[in-house]
């Protein structure tokens, strides 16, 4: 009788078409109402010789199906695997559709070339947090307690919270400040990122975008500051003769600190970079201040450095001839199509940095 109910389960189990059909013949053959836990239960009602031979026959008959339930889903499931395998086959080397929408946006865009280029020359890319405190923005750069400079940056501040003051970053000053106090020279670092100030009109946005580098070992000198900015300039607006103009100017944490001016022609609402007479600041720069170096654990009569700093959004404009600041924000999809980069143009020296 058992045998029968064998090879009745057994001919279930494997004509079960898919998992959810086997799951049934399990439930029905081994569930708490199964017809093979209905046979266990009756086990009580025998004498024990009865009992341990009919006991062993059905655990026996119940290995067994068990067994066979296993051995079919694994068979269900890989022909449940190759289905989908075959169904869902994807030919990756097909070029990508020419439909596809997606764009880099020239900041980002912006970002990667000026890495790609600082990364040839030897620097890192450093980062830190958006939302900064008192010490990291302004007291280690040499920004005395109520100096000025502090309401030049127009400085967000968040909710007091206790003890320390949190700020949103007013430049990406304090990725340096972090990278000091945490390692050693000789350090060689960019840190591009968003910074924040209270400004809006034509021409800032509450949210804008810095590149700033900085350069640390015992003999760091203006001529090295100097020699790295040209080259910069040169690679990043692909003009060989592109002439760089250093003028005295003033930053808290550094000294001496300049301005830098790239030539370039003005005619009929046109500009052209190039040595043409004609100049367009750029960015900052300048040695860093002793103060501040002391400020992150760097002994100031060992060590100096350079450092500089400019805004993405205001050299991306100049090359990539974007006239209005503020679209770089307003997501409009029309703008990001029309100024936007195909994505797998990804930026580097060997394929030229420019097009
Ligand atoms: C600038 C201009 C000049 C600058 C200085 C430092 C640090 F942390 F080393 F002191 N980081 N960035 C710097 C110097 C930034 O931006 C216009």
């Amino acid at each position: 009788m058992l045998d029968a109910l064998k090879d009745e389960l057994l001919s279930l189990v494997n004509a079960a078409a898919d998992l959810p059909a086997l799951d049934e013949v399990r439930v029905n053959a081994l569930g708490k109402k199964g017809r093979i836990t209905g046979f266990m239960k009756e086990l009580g009602g025998l004498s024990p010789d009865e009992r341990k031979e009919r006991g062993q026959a059905l655990n026996a008959l119940k290995d067994e199906i068990a067994a066979a339930l296993d051995a079919r889903k694994a068979e269900l499931a890989a022909a449940h695997m190759k289905a989908r395998l075959e169904a869902e086959r994807l030919d990756v080397t097909l070029p990508v559709r020419p439909e596809t929408e997606g764009r880099i946006h020239p900041i980002t865009q912006t970002m990667d070339e000026m890495v790609a280029i600082f990364a040839e020359m030897g620097f890192s890319v450093a980062e830190g947090p958006d939302i900064e405190d008192d010490f990291h923005n302004f007291t280690a750069l040499n920004f005395p307690p109520g100096h000025p400079a502090r309401d030049m940056h127009d400085t967000f501040y968040l909710p007091d919270a206790g003890d320390k003051r949190m700020l949103l970053r007013t430049h990406t000053s304090p990725v340096q400040v972090r990278t000091m106090l945490n390692s050693k020279p000789p350090i060689r670092i960019i840190a591009p990122g968003r910074t924040y100030r209270s400004d809006y009109d034509m021409t800032h946005t509450p949210m804008f975008h810095q590149i700033e580098g900085l350069v640390i070992d015992e003999a760091t000198n203006m001529g090295h500051l100097k020699g790295c900015l040209v080259e910069f300039c040169r690679a990043f607006f692909d003009v060989d003769d592109l002439p760089l103009r250093f003028r005295p100017s003033f930053f808290p944490f550094t000294e001496p600190s300049a301005e830098v001016d790239i030539g370039c022609l003005r005619k009929g609402g046109e500009l052209k970079l190039g040595n043409y007479g004609d100049w367009l600041e750029i960015l900052g720069c300048g040695m860093v201040h002793p103060n501040v170096l002391e400020a992150c654990g760097i002994d100031s009569t060992k060590y100096q450095g350079f450092a500089f700093g400019m805004g993405v959004e205001r050299v991306a404009m100049l090359k990539y001839g974007i006239p209005d600041l503020r679209t770089f924000f307003e997501a409009d999809l029309r703008w990001l199509k029309h100024y936007g980069f195909v994505p797998l143009d990804i930026p580097n020296i060997a394929h030229g940095l420019t097009r």
